[in-house]
């Protein structure tokens, strides 16, 4: 995982991909098989496998592709899946032997078979989008959970109702239908996972709101503490925020984008009306749950002010945090073809697109401005004295609200070293105990 400015070297170990331990969950007993996780230590490259399954994201495609290298120079086969390589197949099978494009239930059985009987295919793809209750709970047992902070996250459903031009829901290969997992599987998912906390890694939990309703209904016995990511059109719902906030849901990630209508307009994030902002996030903590603001900047409507007009609006409205981004095209969106055919992409280093970099050419501000923009509104809003201006009115969410804004900004020896000493776990359950009373 590539690091930003602002990241402290935790963030590697923040949580184990899902997508390898969904992978083995699929696979049949009768295979041996194994995950290595360069994120939280030295890769074994000299071992002997019959096949190497990679996931990979584009800002890993780099090492991805190297790691390929090194086996398919020893006769040893790569089967590469994930965001990249499903919107650049031609790409990744310069260094794999075959692909898997978007989701691998329903066909990850089939490439085991083929590349047992030697007939691996170069590329796979479901057309249909996969069934939800073939998505298996992830393998847990596979991993050192103590090398991560969270392995409390669960995937509850796929896809996101919205088409943003930036986001890789906009691919082409993106079955554009949302769907949620059997609510029963996702339930005992969770009771096995021995956890009082659950992360819920979804685009959206609200992109099919009978669902959600159904979902947050079987939730409320579990007495958890929960925190998901969903659309503005959550301030259409009060009685589902009424729900959620019973069921234990703690803090919700928005993706807000830009407090400039234009600029939401610009990439099609046509569901987000600024002019409700402001009572989505009162709705929001009336309920004693925090919001986790994403952010975008670079649109092309924004002008250099956008920073400053930023940082005013989440103090004002105490906002608890935020996440910022750089505008970044992402291959295979959207957005990325509107730019490359005005020629606007000026980096192709793959390593670049984090959201940290500028790739692109912006409209209405320079590159430099762009960038130092970003790196100063996350030095603003996490100052200490922002910190203090936004501490919620609530004294309950006083303890969280200092954790979450103190993880967000950097710390480098002390965290390096916890995350050496196979400490991490440990941490991320003090931290729910001094928020929350629970691990
Ligand atoms: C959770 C999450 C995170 C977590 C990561 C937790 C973790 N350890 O995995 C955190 C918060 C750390 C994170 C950070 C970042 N993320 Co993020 N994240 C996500 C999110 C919401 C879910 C990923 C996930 O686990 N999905 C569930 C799994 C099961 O789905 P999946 O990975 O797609 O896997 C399925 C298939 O793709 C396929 N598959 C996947 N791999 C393989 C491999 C093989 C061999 C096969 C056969 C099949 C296969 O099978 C799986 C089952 O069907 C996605 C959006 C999304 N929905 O994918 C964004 C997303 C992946 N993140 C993104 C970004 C930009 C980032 C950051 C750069 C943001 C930032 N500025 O810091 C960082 C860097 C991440 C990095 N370098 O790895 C982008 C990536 C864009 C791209 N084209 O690469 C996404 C797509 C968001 C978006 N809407 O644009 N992220
Ligand atoms: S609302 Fe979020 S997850 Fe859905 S398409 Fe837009 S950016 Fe992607």
């Amino acid at each position: 995982m590539s690091l930003r400015p602002m990241d402290s070297e935790y963030k590697r170990v923040l949580s184990p991909s899902l997508s390898l331990l969904i992978l083995a969950g699929l696979t049949p007993e009768s295979y041996n098989t194994y995950i290595e996780d360069e994120n939280v230590g030295k890769l074994n490259l000299d071992d002997n496998p019959d096949l190497v399954a990679i996931t990979v994201n584009v800002d890993t495609s780099k090492r991805a592709y190297d790691i390929a290298d090194i086996y398919r120079r020893r006769g040893i086969r790569v089967v590469m899946g994930g965001i990249h390589p499903s919107s650049c197949p031609e790409e990744a099978l310069e260094h794999a032997d075959s692909v898997c494009i978007g989701e691998a239930e329903g066909i990850w059985e089939s490439i085991l078979g083929d590349a047992k009987a030697g007939k691996l295919r170069s590329c796979y793809y479901n057309p249909k989008p996969a069934d939800m209750s073939l998505t298996p709970a992830p393998k847990w047992n596979m991993i050192k959970r103590s090398r991560y902070l969270y392995t409390n996250i669960v995937c509850a459903s796929r896809g996101c109702p919205h088409i943003c031009d930036f986001c890789y829901n906009s691919c082409d290969y993106v079955h554009k239908c949302y769907r949620g997992r059997p609510v029963k599987s996702i339930i005992s998912e969770i009771e096995s996972l021995g956890a009082r906390q659950v992360m819920f890694i979804d685009d959206n939990l609200i992109g099919n709101i009978p669902w959600t309703r159904e979902l947050v209904a079987a939730l409320k016995p579990l007495g958890l503490t929960w925190h998901a990511a969903v659309s503005t059109n959550i301030g259409s719902h009060p009685d589902l925020l009424d729900e959620m906030a019973v069921s234990g849901c703690k803090s919700l990630f928005i993706g807000f984008e830009s407090i400039n209508e234009n600029s939401n307009g610009s990439v099609n994030k046509i569901q987000n009306k600024t002019q409700t902002y402001n009572s989505i996030i009162k709705a929001i903590h009336d309920r004693d749950m925090m919001v986790n603001a994403s952010m975008v900047f670079g649109f092309d409507h924004d002008k250099p002010s956008v920073f400053a007009n930023t940082v005013q609006w989440l103090v004002e409205n105490k906002i608890e945090t935020m996440t910022g981004h750089i505008l970044t095209p992402y291959p295979g969106t959207r957005l990325f073809n509107q730019f490359q055919s005005q020629g606007r992409i000026t980096d192709n280093d793959p390593s670049h697109y984090n959201t940290a970099h500028v790739v692109f050419r912006p409209l209405n501000m320079t590159a430099e401005e762009l960038y130092n923009g970003y790196l100063w509104i996350y030095k603003e809003i996490y100052s200490y004295s922002n910190i203090l201006k936004r501490m919620p009115d609530n004294f309950h969410r006083r303890v969280p609200y200092l954790l979450f804004n103190l993880g967000y900004r950097k710390h480098g020896t002390i965290t390096s070293l916890i995350s050496k000493m196979n400490l991490m776990n440990a941490t991320g359950k003090l931290a729910s105990r001094l928020s929350y009373g629970i691990e």
